[in-house]
Protein backbone atom coordinates (compact mmCIF):
# COMPACT_ATOMS: atom_id res chain seq x y z
CA UNK A 1 0.00 0.00 0.00
CA UNK A 2 2.43 2.43 0.72
CA UNK A 3 3.70 4.97 -2.50
CA UNK A 4 0.71 3.82 -3.81
CA UNK A 5 -1.33 6.74 -4.98
CA UNK A 6 -4.91 6.53 -3.57
CA UNK A 7 -7.78 5.69 -5.64
CA UNK A 8 -10.33 9.26 -6.20
CA UNK A 9 -13.29 7.97 -5.46
CA UNK A 10 -15.94 11.16 -5.88
CA UNK A 11 -13.30 13.49 -7.83
CA UNK A 12 -14.04 14.62 -11.22
CA UNK A 13 -18.48 16.19 -11.32
CA UNK A 14 -19.25 19.26 -8.94
CA UNK A 15 -18.48 18.33 -5.79
CA UNK A 16 -15.60 16.63 -5.83
CA UNK A 17 -13.21 16.59 -3.22
CA UNK A 18 -10.23 15.05 -3.90
CA UNK A 19 -9.74 14.53 -0.18
CA UNK A 20 -12.75 12.65 0.06
CA UNK A 21 -12.66 9.46 1.41
CA UNK A 22 -15.29 6.24 1.66
CA UNK A 23 -16.36 7.68 4.93
CA UNK A 24 -17.34 10.83 3.36
CA UNK A 25 -18.72 9.86 0.22
CA UNK A 26 -22.00 9.52 1.89
CA UNK A 27 -22.37 12.91 3.35
CA UNK A 28 -21.21 14.41 0.03
CA UNK A 29 -23.79 12.58 -1.78
CA UNK A 30 -26.87 13.37 0.87
CA UNK A 31 -25.49 17.33 0.82
CA UNK A 32 -26.25 17.05 -3.36
CA UNK A 33 -29.77 18.29 -4.98
CA UNK A 34 -31.51 15.14 -6.13
CA UNK A 35 -30.83 15.86 -9.81
CA UNK A 36 -27.09 16.21 -9.24
CA UNK A 37 -26.97 12.67 -7.66
CA UNK A 38 -27.09 11.15 -11.28
CA UNK A 39 -23.75 12.52 -12.12
CA UNK A 40 -21.49 9.70 -13.52
CA UNK A 41 -18.84 11.03 -10.64
CA UNK A 42 -21.38 10.34 -7.83
CA UNK A 43 -21.46 7.29 -5.67
CA UNK A 44 -24.48 5.74 -3.68
CA UNK A 45 -23.92 5.25 -0.69
CA UNK A 46 -20.87 3.22 -0.18
CA UNK A 47 -21.46 0.64 2.52
CA UNK A 48 -18.70 -1.40 3.32
CA UNK A 49 -19.45 -3.70 5.74
CA UNK A 50 -16.52 -2.69 8.05
CA UNK A 51 -17.29 0.74 7.18
CA UNK A 52 -14.98 3.23 7.38
CA UNK A 53 -11.28 2.39 6.75
CA UNK A 54 -10.15 4.12 3.46
CA UNK A 55 -10.72 3.25 0.29
CA UNK A 56 -7.01 1.56 -0.41
CA UNK A 57 -6.92 -0.11 2.69
CA UNK A 58 -10.34 -1.88 1.72
CA UNK A 59 -10.39 -5.53 0.76
CA UNK A 60 -12.51 -4.81 -2.05
CA UNK A 61 -9.55 -1.95 -3.56
CA UNK A 62 -7.49 -5.30 -3.52
CA UNK A 63 -6.49 -6.93 -7.19
CA UNK A 64 -9.63 -5.23 -8.36
CA UNK A 65 -10.39 -6.08 -11.98
CA UNK A 66 -12.64 -2.44 -12.38
CA UNK A 67 -15.73 -1.06 -11.54
CA UNK A 68 -19.33 -1.90 -12.01
CA UNK A 69 -21.24 0.88 -12.25
CA UNK A 70 -25.18 -0.25 -11.68
CA UNK A 71 -27.70 2.07 -13.12
CA UNK A 72 -30.54 1.20 -11.17
CA UNK A 73 -33.29 2.72 -13.64
CA UNK A 74 -37.05 2.22 -12.77
CA UNK A 75 -39.36 -0.35 -11.35
CA UNK A 76 -42.11 -1.79 -13.11
CA UNK A 77 -45.51 -2.66 -11.09
CA UNK A 78 -44.07 -3.44 -8.25
CA UNK A 79 -45.59 -5.21 -5.00
CA UNK A 80 -48.12 -3.24 -2.32
CA UNK A 81 -46.79 -3.13 1.13
CA UNK A 82 -48.60 -0.38 2.29
CA UNK A 83 -52.28 0.37 1.74
CA UNK A 84 -52.21 0.91 -1.82
CA UNK A 85 -48.82 1.64 -2.73
CA UNK A 86 -45.03 1.17 -1.21
CA UNK A 87 -42.16 3.56 -0.88
CA UNK A 88 -39.66 1.49 -2.43
CA UNK A 89 -36.04 1.55 -2.88
CA UNK A 90 -33.33 -1.16 -3.89
CA UNK A 91 -30.47 -2.40 -2.43
CA UNK A 92 -27.46 -4.11 -4.13
CA UNK A 93 -24.86 -6.53 -2.59
CA UNK A 94 -21.56 -7.69 -4.01
CA UNK A 95 -19.51 -9.70 -1.68
CA UNK A 96 -19.04 -7.28 1.21
CA UNK A 97 -19.99 -4.55 -0.51
CA UNK A 98 -23.82 -2.73 0.52
CA UNK A 99 -24.97 0.08 -1.74
CA UNK A 100 -28.44 1.21 -1.90
CA UNK A 101 -30.32 3.74 -3.44
CA UNK A 102 -33.23 6.69 -2.31
CA UNK A 103 -36.84 5.94 -1.28
CA UNK A 104 -39.25 7.19 -3.76
CA UNK A 105 -42.40 7.52 -1.93
CA UNK A 106 -45.77 6.34 -2.42
CA UNK A 107 -44.53 4.93 -6.11
CA UNK A 108 -44.90 0.96 -7.44
CA UNK A 109 -43.33 2.23 -10.82
CA UNK A 110 -40.89 4.48 -9.59
CA UNK A 111 -37.73 5.97 -11.18
CA UNK A 112 -34.81 6.01 -9.52
CA UNK A 113 -32.65 6.96 -12.19
CA UNK A 114 -29.19 6.34 -9.56
CA UNK A 115 -25.40 4.82 -10.49
CA UNK A 116 -24.27 2.54 -7.54
CA UNK A 117 -20.94 1.54 -8.63
CA UNK A 118 -19.21 -1.70 -7.01
CA UNK A 119 -15.42 -2.59 -7.38
CA UNK A 120 -15.47 -6.24 -9.11
CA UNK A 121 -12.60 -8.55 -7.95
CA UNK A 122 -13.97 -11.68 -7.95
CA UNK A 123 -16.20 -12.03 -11.22
CA UNK A 124 -17.40 -15.03 -9.68
CA UNK A 125 -19.51 -13.08 -7.25
CA UNK A 126 -22.93 -12.17 -8.25
CA UNK A 127 -24.91 -8.86 -7.43
CA UNK A 128 -27.51 -9.41 -5.32
CA UNK A 129 -30.80 -6.81 -5.67
CA UNK A 130 -33.56 -6.53 -3.39
CA UNK A 131 -36.41 -3.85 -3.06
CA UNK A 132 -38.14 -3.09 0.08
CA UNK A 133 -40.67 -0.51 1.63
CA UNK A 134 -39.38 2.20 3.38
CA UNK A 135 -41.56 2.18 7.00
CA UNK A 136 -41.39 4.64 9.32
CA UNK A 137 -42.40 3.03 12.55
CA UNK A 138 -41.48 -0.71 11.85
CA UNK A 139 -39.22 -2.73 9.95
CA UNK A 140 -39.00 -2.11 6.28
CA UNK A 141 -40.97 -4.89 3.82
CA UNK A 142 -39.58 -7.01 1.57
CA UNK A 143 -40.66 -6.54 -1.96
CA UNK A 144 -38.81 -9.37 -4.12
CA UNK A 145 -34.99 -9.94 -5.21
CA UNK A 146 -32.95 -10.66 -7.97
CA UNK A 147 -29.21 -12.37 -8.93
CA UNK A 148 -27.36 -11.04 -11.57
CA UNK A 149 -24.19 -13.30 -12.62
CA UNK A 150 -22.09 -10.75 -13.67
CA UNK A 151 -19.29 -13.10 -15.02
CA UNK A 152 -20.23 -13.06 -18.64
CA UNK A 153 -20.22 -8.91 -18.26
CA UNK A 154 -16.96 -8.74 -16.55
CA UNK A 155 -15.76 -11.71 -19.52
CA UNK A 156 -16.88 -9.76 -22.24
CA UNK A 157 -15.65 -6.25 -20.89
CA UNK A 158 -12.32 -7.51 -20.32
CA UNK A 159 -11.37 -8.63 -24.07
CA UNK A 160 -10.18 -6.28 -26.81
CA UNK A 161 -13.39 -4.84 -28.18
CA UNK A 162 -11.94 -1.85 -29.63
CA UNK A 163 -11.91 -3.10 -33.58
CA UNK A 164 -15.56 -3.58 -33.24
CA UNK A 165 -18.24 -0.92 -34.68
CA UNK A 166 -20.05 0.96 -32.21
CA UNK A 167 -23.83 -0.96 -31.18
CA UNK A 168 -21.87 -4.29 -31.29
CA UNK A 169 -23.92 -7.27 -29.50
CA UNK A 170 -21.33 -8.95 -27.86
CA UNK A 171 -23.45 -11.40 -26.67
CA UNK A 172 -27.54 -12.62 -26.19
CA UNK A 173 -28.27 -14.30 -23.43
CA UNK A 174 -32.23 -15.52 -23.36
CA UNK A 175 -34.35 -15.58 -19.87
CA UNK A 176 -34.27 -19.08 -18.63
CA UNK A 177 -35.43 -20.95 -14.87
CA UNK A 178 -31.84 -20.18 -13.17
CA UNK A 179 -31.23 -16.52 -14.63
CA UNK A 180 -33.78 -13.78 -13.47
CA UNK A 181 -34.08 -11.72 -16.48
CA UNK A 182 -37.58 -11.24 -18.10
CA UNK A 183 -36.59 -11.27 -21.80
CA UNK A 184 -33.56 -11.26 -23.64
CA UNK A 185 -30.94 -9.19 -22.14
CA UNK A 186 -27.41 -8.16 -24.13
CA UNK A 187 -24.12 -7.56 -23.60
CA UNK A 188 -23.46 -4.43 -26.10
CA UNK A 189 -20.05 -2.59 -26.96
CA UNK A 190 -21.74 1.20 -27.75
CA UNK A 191 -19.40 4.34 -28.04
CA UNK A 192 -15.94 2.57 -26.31
CA UNK A 193 -18.54 1.42 -23.57
CA UNK A 194 -19.14 -2.03 -22.36
CA UNK A 195 -23.38 -2.38 -21.66
CA UNK A 196 -25.86 -4.64 -20.00
CA UNK A 197 -29.44 -3.58 -20.11
CA UNK A 198 -31.68 -5.85 -18.30
CA UNK A 199 -35.03 -6.77 -16.66
CA UNK A 200 -34.98 -8.77 -13.60
CA UNK A 201 -38.54 -10.37 -12.14
CA UNK A 202 -37.99 -10.17 -9.05
CA UNK A 203 -38.55 -13.52 -6.64
CA UNK A 204 -40.37 -14.27 -3.27
CA UNK A 205 -42.77 -11.46 -3.81
CA UNK A 206 -46.15 -11.89 -6.58
CA UNK A 207 -44.91 -9.41 -8.83
CA UNK A 208 -42.12 -6.77 -9.83
CA UNK A 209 -39.64 -6.08 -12.38
CA UNK A 210 -36.31 -3.84 -12.00
CA UNK A 211 -34.73 -1.88 -15.34
CA UNK A 212 -31.04 -1.66 -14.87
CA UNK A 213 -27.97 -1.67 -17.25
CA UNK A 214 -24.55 -2.45 -16.20
CA UNK A 215 -21.77 -0.11 -17.27
CA UNK A 216 -18.06 -1.44 -16.88
CA UNK A 217 -15.55 0.91 -15.86
CA UNK A 218 -11.80 -0.45 -16.65
CA UNK A 219 -9.37 -0.11 -14.00
CA UNK A 220 -6.93 1.56 -15.92
CA UNK A 221 -8.99 4.66 -16.62
CA UNK A 222 -9.90 5.66 -13.18
CA UNK A 223 -8.41 8.54 -12.47
CA UNK A 224 -5.83 8.36 -9.57
CA UNK A 225 -4.27 10.94 -7.69
CA UNK A 226 -1.24 12.92 -8.25
CA1 LIG B 1 -44.05 2.18 3.50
Amino acid sequence: MDGKPPLILSGGGKGGNPNSAVGTLEQTFQKLPINERNSDFVFGKLLTEDSVSPPTSAPEMENMLGLLKVHIQRGINLAVRDLRSSDPYVVVRMGHQKLKTRVVKKNLNPEWNEVLTLCVNDPNHPIKLAVYDKDVFSLDDKMGDAEIDVSPFVETARMNLEEHPSGTVMKRMQPNRQNYFSEESQIMWENGKVLQRMFLRLRNVECGEVELELEWVDVGSIPRKT
